[in-house]
This record gives C-alpha cells, structure tokens and sequence, in this order.
C-alpha cells in the first residue's frame, strides 16, 4: 500500500483559524464533518457546483456522509450550500467530495483553494485529490472537447504561475501531475466523451489577455488576434484558453497534493470570439467534464 500524500501548507498555522470567505471556523467540528473527504471539484459557477453535488449524490447511491438543509418532513432532502452564510462561494459536502463554485479568475479562485486546502488539512483528511471542473475557449478544437491540461501557461505564454508576494514576483511550476488527467481520459472513453491532453493558457482576463476583439476596450486588429492565436497553438501546443488553471495547478503543487484541470471547450477561437451557444447545448456540453469526474469519483470512491 502506498504511503499517504503529505500535504505541505505554511507551516506558521497554528491550528486556530477562521476560514472568513467560505464561513467555517477549526471550532465547526472539521474533523467529524470532513476527514472522509478524498476529492475537492471545483468550477466557476454555484449553480453547475450544485447540480454536481446532486450529480455525485445519485452516483454515489446516496451515500450518508452528506450535509444537508433541514427542511420539514417528509420533503426531499436538499443539499446544504454550506458556503451561503459568508455569502462569497456555493459549496457542498457529499460522501467523499466537496463541490465548490470559486468564481472566474484566479484571483477569486485562490482565495477559496487557499480555505479549501486549510479545511481539509485541519479535519485530517488524506490522500486528496483536487479536480478544476470548466469552461474554455478552444484553439482548432471542435466545441463539446474536454482539454486535460499538461501545462498552464500565463497570458504572456510562459509556463509558470507568478504569485506576487510581499511585492516580489515569484514563479510556481504550473505542470500538472499527468496521473490522473490519464484516468480521466478513460473515463472519458468510456463514457463516449471527446476529451484530450494537451496544454491550457491560463489568463487573468477573458477579453483582450485572450486575444477577443470584442471587448469594450481593445488596442490591436484581427491580425495580431491570429497572430497570437496561431502562435499559442502552433508553437506551444495550446489547445484552450481558460482564467484558473495555472493558479490551481501551482497551488496544488505546492500544496503537495494530487490535482487536475479539465475544461470542455465552448468556442472555437479560430473561428471567432462570441459564444453564442444555445443553452441547451451550452448546458450539454458543460455536462460532460462533470460526468467524466463523477466517473473517475465513482470508479475511486
Ligand atoms: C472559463 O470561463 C470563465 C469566463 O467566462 C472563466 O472562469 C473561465 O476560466
Ligand atoms: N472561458 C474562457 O476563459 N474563455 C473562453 O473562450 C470560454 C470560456
């Protein structure tokens, strides 16, 4: 049997702590409520983490270590947003995994992986994986194509994540472990999913960092938009654009624990910026990472 993974957080915790952004204190009972949680899912929106709460829990087979609302009897029992209160980010805890919504950015995502990765610390639990669940813009990828990301890149397409730090820039590796992106493209070929590894520029704006000319604002033409698009694939291999992956990855890396990122793409930015998807298939196709997850999580629970 394999040894625990050790995470590796900041060692200056002590042990008391108020996790203020998603409303939970180290006085909340974390060891009962949370040690048995293996995966963290996370992705931008509270409405898609809450129908992949639900999406796990009938996966699961209802399981019973799950925090629910109290509602009056004899209705349905509902998941509980356990992050509502502090009223920042949707989250949820079913059976093994916590789902959580964490915003667009990284600047919105770290704040909640930064409280996620103390939360699972403090209740003890071990062996965690970290899951990104999301969206991205495609680089020649037909649309409904789950990317793994290998490598985030920055906006300036360098391989790395820059965390600002007491006003120093330092650099993070922001290479993903391959492990389980290769499981979860089983998974995906099992269930009939396109999905694919390949590397993810990870920008800090949707607009004019991803090369859209159709922001309010834009300082360059269509030309340098292809240039640049056509750079990022043909010379470093991106296949889509998204706003965490780097982030993520590089925190999880330094975290020490086991993570990846799998964003289905919604655009394919060869052929243009707008997304202009219906919402059925919009929804369709934002189902299929978080089926291909619940898959992984069904077949590793
Ligand atoms: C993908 O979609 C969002 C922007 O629309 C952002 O969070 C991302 O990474
Ligand atoms: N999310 C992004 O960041 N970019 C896209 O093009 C689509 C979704």
């Amino acid at each position: 049997m394999n040894a625990a993974q050790r995470m590796t957080l900041n060692s200056q915790l002590d042990g008391n702590d108020f996790l203020y952004h998603i409303g939970l204190s180290t006085e909340d009972d974390l060891a009962e409520r949370f040690s048995d949680v293996k995966f963290v899912c996370m992705g931008g929106k509270p409405e898609r983490m809450r129908n992949f709460a639900n999406l796990i829990y009938d996966v699961l087979g209802r399981p019973k270590n799950c925090e629910f609302d109290t509602v009056a009897s004899g209705d349905e029992l509902e998941l509980k947003d356990l992050g509502k209160a502090a009223g920042r980010y949707s989250f949820f805890k079913v059976g093994p995994v916590i789902s959580a919504s964490h915003g667009i950015g990284a600047a919105s995502m770290s704040v909640i992986l930064h409280e996620l990765l103390k939360l699972t610390h403090y209740a003890g639990c071990t062996d965690v994986t970290f899951i990104r669940v999301g969206t991205s813009g495609g680089l020649g990828i037909e649309p409904g194509t789950s990317i793994l990301t290998e490598q985030a890149y920055t906006g300036q397409v360098e391989p790395f994540y820059t965390q600002v730090a007491c006003g120093r820039e330092i650099k993070y590796d922001s290479k993903a472990p391959l492990d389980v992106a290769e499981r979860l493209r089983e998974c995906a070929r099992t269930l009939g999913h396109p999905a694919m590894v390949g590397s993810t520029l990870s920008t800090n704006d949707f607009f004019e960092e991803q090369g859209r000319l159709d922001g309010a604002l834009c300082s360059y033409k269509e030309k340098d938009k292809m240039e640049f698009i056509k750079r990022c694939h043909d010379k470093f291999g991106i296949k889509n654009m998204e706003m965490e992956s780097a982030c993520f990855i590089a925190m999880c890396n330094r975290a020490n624990v086991n993570c990846a990122v799998i964003c289905v793409t919604i655009v394919n930015r060869l052929m243009g910026d707008v997304i202009s998807t219906s919402h059925e298939e919009l929804k369709s196709w934002e189902d299929r990472p978080q089926n291909i997850v619940a898959e992984f999580i069904r077949s590793n629970a």
